[in-house]
């Protein structure tokens, strides 16, 4: 029977493309940045009929073109578990814990994600969520002004909040009550030029950390990027000045490869945009900007463990020719071909039946060797993507839009524990979704002990 209900995986298409057509409004590169990017992914596809085949086979082309994702930060428990609640709705749950007080930004993340293999399909539409960790501010009385600032807000329109009470009721929502919900959730997301405050507030809480003026001054929480995804991630960031954008210097995350791991990141630097304090006072803010992304395959805790030793040993350069060859060189101790990278357990793989499995479902029940059955042709395997963040790009990212008068904040802790009761939930284990979505697939082969 079809549900009376609006299925979450479209109400996330139709936040994620509502997000889109404002941030593109609010922030015209943004638009161009679209451009280049869907430009650059055709001639990619078009270069190589073989990705392009293994892409549609997987299903994963029609993601290509809606991917994005966004980041937005919060200043407090209550809206936080708030926004949980608005994304479930859509089907976003969230995933991960990132610590970026050890990189000197006074916050703590997670990603709300969609979680299973026809979602992630449907529509992989991801916000970074940061919660703005008023402890780590040095002043006390400057804390408690900026918590009572942000305890006078309400970063939820009220209707928002009846049609969040009526899914919970009713278990979801009519065509109507989504075609309302939608516009109704985006207003949290607007850029607002009136601030909140005055002007000597702004810039007492800026000088604390920009990051907590951008948080606390301001009536909801604006999306500060939107970032969508790309085949080649080098040839976006080498055409960017042409187009007017100028990059950050550094692509974040790791090199270049035949089989590309994780994620890379490059963004173009927040803009100067005029506000208006309480006091009639103009000024500017600088907080959104855009970003690009390339995803890659998914790795194990084995593999990441291998990533995050490897990206250790090479320091950050501010030529970005030069640090990825010498990225390069030294993840040259990271294999390379998937054959590897399955035998040695350093990534995730989604298995599939072929024509010739289906067929011989008895030979599959008797062999169980993943490498065999490749061999045979009884089935094929593809890399899963990696859907989440990684926290030293987070913060390089969060940087190269903060200026560099940064302040590190050794004070800072690691706290999963505050930030899930602040959330009112936990967060889920990338690596153990991963794991599930590897097994499922090979079940679904009817591969169930792995020889
Ligand atoms: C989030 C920065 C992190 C990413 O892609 O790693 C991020 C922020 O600036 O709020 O978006
Ligand atoms: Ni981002």
């Amino acid at each position: 029977m079809e549900s009376r209900w609006v299925s979450a995986d479209s109400l996330r298409a139709g936040f994620a493309s509502a997000m889109s057509a404002m941030y593109q409004q609010e922030v015209p590169q943004y638009g161009t940045l679209l451009k280049l990017v869907s430009q650059v992914n055709a001639e990619v596809l078009a270069q190589n009929p073989a990705l392009k085949q293994q892409l549609e086979r997987d299903n994963e082309l029609s993601r290509l073109s809606v991917e994005r994702h966004g980041a937005i930060r919060v200043g407090t428990a209550a809206e936080l578990a708030m926004l949980r609640q608005v994304f479930a709705i859509m089907g976003m749950y969230p995933v991960g814990y990132y610590d970026l007080s050890q990189a000197g930004v006074p916050v703590h993340s997670t990603a709300f994600r969609p979680l299973d293999d026809d979602a992630l399909n449907a529509n992989p539409f991801r916000l970074f969520t940061s919660l703005l960790r008023l402890e780590l501010i040095d002043d006390p009385s400057l804390q408690q002004q900026a918590a009572e600032i942000l305890a006078a807000r309400d970063i939820f329109t009220p209707r928002c909040r009846e049609l969040v009470s009526l899914h919970q009721q009713q278990g979801g929502l009519t065509e109507q009550q989504a075609e309302e919900f939608i516009p109704q959730v985006l207003e949290t997301f607007r850029w607002h030029q009136q601030t909140t405050v005055d002007q000597g507030t702004y810039q007492a809480l800026l000088d604390q950390h920009r990051l907590i003026a951008d948080v606390v001054c301001f009536p909801g929480c604006h999306i500060n990027h939107l970032t969508p995804r790309t085949l080649d991630i080098d040839r976006v960031q080498a055409l960017m000045p042409d187009a007017g954008i100028t990059p950050k210097a550094i692509i974040e995350g790791p090199p270049r490869r035949e089989v590309p791991i994780l994620l890379r990141q490059t963004s173009f630097k927040a803009l100067d945009e005029a506000v208006r304090f309480r006091d009639a006072q103009q000024g500017t803010h600088t907080a959104r900007f855009g970003e690009i992304e390339q995803r890659g395959i998914a790795l194990t805790a084995k593999g990441r463990e291998l990533y995050d030793r490897l990206l250790q040993e090479s320091e950050t350069g501010t030529d970005n020719r030069v640090h990825q060859q010498k990225l390069g060189d030294i993840f040259q101790a990271f294999p390379d071909d998937a054959k590897t990278l399955r035998v040695q357990q350093l990534a995730w793989f989604t298995f599939r039946l072929s024509e010739k499995g289906r067929a011989l479902p008895e030979q599959i029940a008797a062999q169980q060797n993943i490498e065999t059955l490749l061999d045979a042709g009884l089935i094929s395997a593809t890399p899963m993507i990696y859907e989440d963040f990684l926290p030293v790009s987070a913060a390089g990212i969060f940087q190269s839009n903060l200026g560099s008068e940064t302040k590190a904040r050794s004070q800072g802790h690691s706290s999963k524990a505050e930030f899930e009761k602040a959330l009112g939930a936990a967060v889920q284990d990338e690596i153990a979704l991963y794991a599930q979505r590897q097994k499922a697939s090979l079940a679904r082969c009817g591969v169930t002990q792995m020889r």
